[in-house]
């Protein structure tokens, strides 16, 4: 097919999806001219001069289209994307339909963990050496809003539904940095998770530089899809092309030593999303001493990990983005068990293993809060393994006020949100979670 005809024959084009990514394929697809339909499961999205049907609308109603463009959220299995299939219309997904229109070079980032911050990080270092980059995907700026940019790089945060949907990106840069239990209410199995991420690598292309954690490489199993890329490694082993030494607080390449003295961010977690975030950006042909002076003034992501507030002694974290208990571990890794803290939990759980959790609660010296839809489905096992260390409550209203009330009593060093869970069950996203926290800390404290 080629998309850049079909587009100017002024097509009917179906878009599955009002979200942030169907707005702005609305807004690509109107520079030419074409037929643009909508299809949502919400109320009419305040999008002028397009046809808008509900999301159960079948295709016979909707009548011929001659090309859909896919939002993430949507599953592969939904009733739409079957009838669109058996009636032959070609499907893409924004990404696929940006890609095709972008002509910089591509770093794209996946990973189960901290894509998010790498992704932001790598952006961070390039754009001081490519100030002709922009960053977006998954972290919240859809790629068709610039694909049309004269850009020398966008960096792109990557997620399993994003990669799912697409075909192959022929992505310059790539790495898939970590691999954990997510999502799998989508993808089913976690091989068929690992197959999704497995697409960001753009296997034939012997340019193609492809960054991943030592500790994952064999998972992936390159050699089945005849990888003949280069391939970096990064972690803490002696044959790593990017050598986390942590005594010494550097990070080695073929090409320089780092030094990671002024990197802010906390954990060994994030060392690895450096050691790739380095790797990422030699490969985009960036000074390495200009990388070393970059990392030293990143500053983080909103709500990951996020120091907040000092309120007599005690820290309060913002760590809304932990939307998985993976992304919660990683976080919490740095706590010593020594360090009395108070930990909120819970939202909308994701049918995960349970067993990390304990494991990991039953170490630390942390009062419970346990809220959201999870609370009907942890409140047990939790009580199991933290007794009368667990408080239950139906919201993070309820838990920062009681919080407050006990908090001389408890006396906490740290006071951690860190929910484990989506934020779906009450919040339309982890910003508003996380902002609202932020909002309730500010009121309470
Ligand atoms: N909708 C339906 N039926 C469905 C699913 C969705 O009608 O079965 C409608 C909703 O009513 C809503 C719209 O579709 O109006 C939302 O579309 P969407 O779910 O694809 O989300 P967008 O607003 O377009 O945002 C998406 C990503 N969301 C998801 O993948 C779920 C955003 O990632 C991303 O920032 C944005 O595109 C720009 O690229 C968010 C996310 O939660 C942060 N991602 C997941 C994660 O990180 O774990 C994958």
């Amino acid at each position: 097919m080629n998309l850049k005809d079909l587009l100017n024959k002024k097509p009917r084009v179906l878009v599955i999806g009002g979200g942030v990514t169907g707005k702005a394929v609305v807004d690509f697809l109107k520079k030419f001219n074409c037929e643009v339909l909508l299809l949502d499961g919400k109320s009419k999205p305040n999008i002028l001069g397009i046809s808008y049907f509900p999301e159960s609308t079948p295709l016979v109603s909707i009548g011929l289209v001659d090309l859909a463009i896919k939002s993430p959220g949507f599953k592969p299995t939904h009733p739409i994307i079957s009838e669109l299939k058996d009636a032959d219309v070609p499907i893409l997904s924004e990404i696929g339909l940006a890609r095709y229109f972008f002509h910089g070079k591509i770093i794209g980032i996946t990973g189960t963990d901290g894509k998010s911050t790498t992704t932001a990080l790598t952006y961070h270092i390039v754009s001081k050496s490519f100030p002709k980059s922009k960053m977006g995907g998954n972290i919240g700026v859809p790629f068709i809003e610039f694909c049309q940019d004269d850009l020398d790089f966008a960096v792109l945060e990557l997620s399993s539904y994003q990669l799912e949907d697409s075909d192959l990106l022929h992505l310059d840069i790539s790495t898939i940095l970590n691999i954990a239990p997510d999502h799998l209410e989508r993808h089913g199995n976690m091989e068929k998770y690992l197959e999704a991420k497995k697409r960001i690598i753009d296997a034939e292309n012997p340019e193609t530089v492809f960054v991943t954690n030592k500790r994952l490489v064999d998972k992936l199993n390159l050699e089945s899809l005849h990888f003949s890329g280069k391939l970096r490694l990064f972690g803490e082993a002696e044959d790593c092309g990017a050598k986390i030494l942590l005594d010494e607080e550097i990070i080695i390449t073929e090409n320089f030593t780092y030094s990671i003295k002024k990197f802010s961010l906390e954990g060994k977690h994030n060392l690895e999303n450096l050691a790739a975030s380095i790797l990422l950006c030699e490969a985009a042909g960036c000074l390495p001493e200009n990388i070393e002076s970059a990392i030293s003034s990143f500053t983080g992501l909103l709500y990951r990990f996020q120091k907040i507030k000092e309120w007599n002694g005690i820290t309060f974290i913002n760590d809304s983005k932990s939307t998985n208990i993976h992304s919660m571990l990683s976080g919490l890794a740095g706590i010593k068990s020594s360090m009395p803290i108070i930990l909120i939990l819970g939202g909308k759980q994701k049918n995960e293993e349970l067993l990390p959790l304990t494991n990991r609660l039953k170490e630390l010296n942390a009062q419970v809060f346990l809220i959201g839809e999870a609370r009907l489905h942890w409140e047990k096992e939790l009580s199991v393994c933290l007794q009368d260390r667990l408080h239950v409550l139906e919201n993070l209203n309820d838990a920062v006020k009681s919080i407050r009330e006990k908090v001389n009593e408890i006396k906490a060093e740290m006071i951690i949100f860190s929910p484990a869970c989506a934020s779906f069950d009450q919040y339309n996203n982890f910003e508003e979670r996380g902002k609202h926290f932020t909002d309730l800390v500010n009121q309470y404290f």
